[in-house]
């Protein structure tokens, strides 16, 4: 991060809390380095929600964005505040994250097929071997290799998060609360994302299996741990929507 202009920290639009970190926060802090906060899959959620949390990093002294990465959506207001907060001449800009909010999507079309290739030049060792720097345009230099950070909130998005999906234990479990927060914020999340209409989750693992054929041989039952690794997957690719606004600052009213 040391040699980066600014550090673009990207979180997922559905949890905000849950997929930023402080501990990249304050690292950037203390190294002077400025925090811009990407909320990514913007897509997902209504513009006014995005707007609340855009401005509810804004009153924590962080500036903030909201993109759609994987829909080419928002990249151009980026690429402006890009440079409003690192001021003139040449940006070097890096991508920083909790797996699965996007990073590689963004570099990707930051990079676009138009960027050139650079060598790194004077005043960025460490990244002479390890990644390449994209030239994006307007001055600004992309580091094309994302830093991953791990989650810190804790609880399902953590665990979803820190483990490739087949090696999670209790996969039913996790996904049965994964879904209970999401219908708790969208009853319809899952009529939404497969035209299931239950708003039970055991019965929407159960549904799911059916309609997709997975069915234990012997007894054609529902092989519901399948639909559970599904919905995990479908979540953290962006398939299933849900929103929730931003906590009040303490002491305002209502
Ligand atoms: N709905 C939606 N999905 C996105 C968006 N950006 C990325 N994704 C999806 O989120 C998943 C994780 O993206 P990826 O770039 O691999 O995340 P990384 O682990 O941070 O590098 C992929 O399935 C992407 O297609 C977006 O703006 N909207
Ligand atoms: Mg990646």
């Amino acid at each position: 991060m040391g040699v980066s202009d600014v550090a673009l920290e990207l979180v997922d639009s559905r949890n905000p809390i849950a997929t930023r970190s402080r501990k990249l926060e304050r690292a950037a802090e203390k190294l002077g380095v400025p925090i811009l906060v990407v909320i990514n899959k913007a897509d997902l959620i209504p513009r006014r929600v995005a707007e609340a949390w855009r401005e509810w990093f804004e009153e924590q002294g962080l500036r903030a964005v909201y993109i759609a990465a994987q829909r080419r959506m928002g990249t151009r207001v980026l690429r402006r505040v890009i440079k409003d907060v690192a001021g003139r001449g040449q940006i070097t800009v890096s991508v920083f994250g909790v797996p699965k909010v996007g990073k590689s999507t963004l570099i990707n079309i930051l990079k676009g097929r138009h960027s050139a290739r650079t060598s790194p030049y004077p005043g960025s060792p460490g990244y002479t071997t390890h990644a390449q720097v994209y030239k994006i345009g307007g001055g600004i230099y992309l580091i094309d290799s994302p830093g991953i950070l791990p989650p810190e909130s804790g609880g399902v998005e953590a665990i979803i998060r820190s483990a490739p999906v087949d090696s999670i234990k209790n996969i039913i479990q996790v996904a049965l609360e994964l879904m209970k927060t999401i219908l708790q914020h969208n009853p319809y999340a899952f009529l939404e994302a497969y035209g299931i209409e239950s708003r039970d989750p055991d019965e929407i693992l159960r549904e799911l299996a059916r309609m997709r054929g997975w069915l234990y041989k012997r007894d054609k039952e529902p092989i519901i741990e399948e639909a559970a690794k599904a919905i995990i997957r479908d979540y953290l690719a962006g398939k299933i929507s849900y929103f929730f606004m931003p906590p009040r600052p303490e002491g305002s009213p209502g």
